[in-house]
């Protein structure tokens, strides 16, 4: 039986990489860090089948003790502070956990694991102010908040340990992926998450800027990308992503018609949650994972959308568990 190590497994993606696992008939580990408040219920449903290990991105020894402890196979660094609108607030620890968190898995994994495989989550926030369209492996970073430019650093650590000591480690350069385990103050799920409540309360959603674009694909199927990217013998780095891309106004207008409710009554302009630095147009070429991985996203725009919608109007109308 494969072991595998998820860190971030409360969040959107580790709870989807642990379902993926589990029904791959691994023994799943999940690193969480202390929480005052109950975090778990992205995971409550799989609490039984996975085994939880306390650790931090900011602590050198729990991550050695970690793996000093547990042999793994494959560990998924799915770990960080990822609201890039906190970033610009919090850009000190954002860098230590999001950037130096990762140099600090790394050197864990070199010393007390060389034998595991790898993947480290990064981002087309690493685009940034971009280069070139459609954006792919060789394309120049330029990135554009705290957020980004710790991405990069944990990228760059990530091939340096690859080239430097021969880890079987790989990074997906990820586009944004959504789903109705989304966190809330991202802007995917602060639309749906609002129609939703518009709908029952008259509260209208408060937005910033409407005329960004995003590559929005399902986390699902990224994670899924993530799992045959550790199934090949060399360790690479890839894009993910849908190459369709989409405004913010063009995802509210989507979800209020799923939703039934009109577009201009639903929200309010709101500059308080405009970017000190915005990533302005974000659109990926994921065919260097369709040629290797032989991978391919399967949810398009509007299906996310729907999932979505439908979600959180069972989570405000109190028919979905969370
Ligand atoms: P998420 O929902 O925000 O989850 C982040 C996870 O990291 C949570 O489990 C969180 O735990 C954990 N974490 C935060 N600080 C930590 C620390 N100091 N030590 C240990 N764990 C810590 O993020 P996501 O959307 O699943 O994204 C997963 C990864 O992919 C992240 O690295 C993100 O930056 C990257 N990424 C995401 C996207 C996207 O569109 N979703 C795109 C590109 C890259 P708590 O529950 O305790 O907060
Ligand atoms: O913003 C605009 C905002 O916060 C998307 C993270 O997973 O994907 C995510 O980062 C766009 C931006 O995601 C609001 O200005 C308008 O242009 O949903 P977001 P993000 O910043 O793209 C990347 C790939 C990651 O790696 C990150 O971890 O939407 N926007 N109005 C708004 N954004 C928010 N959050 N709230 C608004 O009210």
């Amino acid at each position: 039986m494969k072991s595998a190590l998820i860190t971030g497994v409360t969040g959107q993606d580790g709870s989807y990489m642990a379902d993926i696992l589990l029904e791959k008939g691994y023994k799943v580990y999940g690193m969480i860090r202390r929480s005052a408040s109950p975090n778990l219920w992205r995971i409550a449903h799989i609490l039984d089948k996975i085994e939880i290990l306390y650790g931090d991105l900011t602590d050198q020894s729990s991550l050695d003790n970690i793996l000093r402890k547990v042999t793994f196979d494959e560990i998924y660094n799915l770990a960080a502070q990822s609201f890039v609108q906190y970033s610009f607030g919090a850009p000190v620890s954002t860098t230590d956990i999001t950037g130096v968190g990762v140099l600090r898995l790394l050197e864990a994994t070199r010393q007390y694991a060389p034998g595991a495989r790898l993947f480290q989550a990064s981002t087309s926030e690493m685009f940034g102010k971009i280069q070139e369209t459609p954006q792919k492996e060789t394309t120049r970073f330029y990135p554009r908040s705290p957020y980004g430019t710790a991405k990069a650093f944990a990228h760059y650590s990530v091939v340096n340990y690859r080239e430097a000591y021969k880890l079987h480690a790989s990074c997906a350069i990820m586009f944004n992926h959504e789903s109705p385990r989304r966190g809330e103050e991202f802007v995917t799920r602060k639309i749906t998450k609002g129609i939703a409540e518009f709908k029952k309360t008259g509260k209208k959603l408060s937005l910033g800027n409407l005329n960004a674009s995003r590559d929005w694909g399902h986390a699902r199927d990224y994670m899924e990308a993530a799992w045959l990217m550790l199934q090949q013998e060399t360790p690479d780095d890839y894009v993910l992503a849908t190459g369709e891309t989409h405004t913010v106004k063009q995802w509210l207008e989507k979800a209020c018609e799923f939703g039934g409710v009109d577009f201009w009554d639903a929200y309010t302009q709101n500059p308080a949650f405009e970017r000190q630095a915005e990533v302005d147009y974000l659109k990926g070429d994921y065919s260097k994972a369709k040629q290797v991985l032989g991978w391919e996203p399967k949810v398009k725009f509007d299906e996310l959308v729907k999932e979505m919608v439908e979600a959180d109007e069972a989570f405000i109308n109190n028919s979905l568990p969370r």
